[in-house]
């Protein structure tokens, strides 16, 4: 059902090279590029009437508005199951807790005496959030997208789901149960790439957005990808990643179900496990048959993950190698499953998310633990960081410099402008000095 990766033996190359070796899927954002731009100039000419013939088109149902009522949004959290209630509102608390630590505050250096550059944290004005309704009905990253960029301080937040059939045109209730919950009150009705282009270039019913964040499948990565440069975003968000750093001490029955709890979000999920105990590898693959039989969605989603090229046991020669391997692919979730697992995660460098032992799995995470579940995936978590306050933040220098203090650092800024050969650069600095450069100290 999985495939194995044997990388004994030999010395592991280096960098692309070891990536070059681990499982991935094939996610081609750019060849989907062409296939949203005629979407989005429909909804940039047509407004609101483009969303509705979209919403009839992709999701069957004719809307009479893409404005959700707020009506609807009330009813729906009235009518939500008071367990689903309680658990969304503790995944709030949590995540609250934790992304509320993330403020920055202000701060100024003084650089010399009368000069000094200042930092402070602005959030962005309005911000528009995408929560899938497809195969994803998640409620959850609604409050991963909501929570970080409430703590922001983000001041107009507005919602876009896809319209669904089965409720009217609305997007699904817990959707709009979860915005009830976090008091966004600003719901639309619009789905994937129309969702993103109703927020980049705004409709009649919609003001436009300076920001676009939220999963979504390949059509929401593209048309971020179109509007990249006009708006902000948060990342093109790709399938579902788990990686398991995992030795002879971890629980075969834990491994497997962890691999099969993402596998279960789309056929291109990947899972994948590393360890250096052949043992554990058979363990493993012995105990994902059982498990996966007893699943929900076996056929259309956990076993094409599982069996997808993008999904392996990979064989390493110890857990120092281990760390090369996890390193190298940079998993959107890792899990450590290690004797010491503190130890061996401190040496992890790329991940979007780490979670710890037997008592961390990404379940965890991806509900209730307080970390957001919004996370680079394809190996972006090289570079890239999951959703934070800080996505929602820009830091403007402010420089406040005095005459004097200007004075003294003048020759350099003119002698640097003449080096680049702009000296008009110099001339700003002149011209304040009677058009001579002050004698610095
Ligand atoms: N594991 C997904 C998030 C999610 N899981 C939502 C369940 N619901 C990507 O991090
Ligand atoms: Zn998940």
């Amino acid at each position: 059902m999985i495939s194995r990766i044997d990388l004994r033996g030999d010395a592991l190359p280096e960098g692309p090279a070891l990536r070059d070796l681990l499982p991935r899927a094939d996610f081609d954002v750019s060849a989907a590029l062409e296939k949203v731009r005629p979407i989005c100039e429909a909804v940039h000419h047509r407004g609101d009437a483009a969303l509705i013939d979209f919403a009839e088109k992709f999701d069957g149902v004719r809307l009479e508005s893409v404005r959700v009522p707020a009506q609807a949004i009330s009813d729906a959290l009235e009518s939500l199951d008071p367990a689903v209630r309680a658990a969304l509102e503790e995944s709030i608390r949590r995540a609250r807790l934790v992304h509320r630590e993330q403020r920055r505050s202000t701060h100024t250096t003084q650089v010399v005496p009368g000069g000094s550059v200042t930092e402070k944290w602005v959030p962005v004005d309005r911000v528009g959030l995408y929560a899938p309704g497809g195969r994803a009905v998640y409620p959850s990253s609604v409050i991963m997208n909501v929570v970080p960029a409430q703590e922001a301080g983000v001041e107009s937040l507005a919602l876009a789901s896809p319209a669904q059939a089965d409720f009217g045109g609305l997007p699904h209730p817990t959707i709009l149960a979860a915005c009830a919950l976090l008091g966004v009150d600003e719901v639309y009705a619009a789905g994937g790439a129309t969702a993103v282009a109703m927020f980049a270039y705004g409709t009649e019913s919609c003001a436009p957005t300076t920001m676009v964040t939220g999963p979504g499948n390949i059509w929401v990565a593209a048309a971020k990808r179109y509007f990249t440069g006009k708006i902000g975003i948060d990342s093109e968000a790709g399938p579902t990643e788990i990686a398991i750093l995992a030795d002879d001490t971890a629980d075969p029955v834990h491994v497997a179900s962890d691999l099969i709890s993402q596998a279960e979000h789309d056929p291109l999920a990947a899972a994948v496990l590393v360890t250096d105990s052949v043992a554990l590898a058979d363990a493993v693959e012995k105990e994902l048959e059982p498990q996966v039989a007893a699943s929900k969605h076996i056929d259309e989603r956990i076993r094409p993950a599982l069996e997808g090229k993008q999904s392996a046991i990979v064989l390493v020669d110890g857990i120092d190698e281990g760390l090369r391997v996890v390193n190298a692919y940079g998993a959107e979730h890792l899990e450590i499953q290690t004797a010491d697992a503190t130890a061996v995660a401190e040496r992890v460098r790329n991940a979007g998310a780490i979670f710890i032992g037997p008592w961390a799995p990404v379940s965890l995470g991806d509900y209730a633990a307080g970390s957001n579940h919004v996370l680079p995936t394809g190996g972006c978590a090289c570079h890239s960081s999951g959703l934070s306050v800080q996505s929602f933040l820009r830091g403007i220098h402010i420089v406040d410099y005095t005459k004097d203090a200007l004075a003294d650092v003048a020759h350099h800024v003119v002698t640097l402008a003449e080096a680049e050969d702009l000296p008009a650069h110099g001339a700003a600095i002149k011209a304040r000095f009677g058009w001579k450069v002050p004698e610095g100290k």
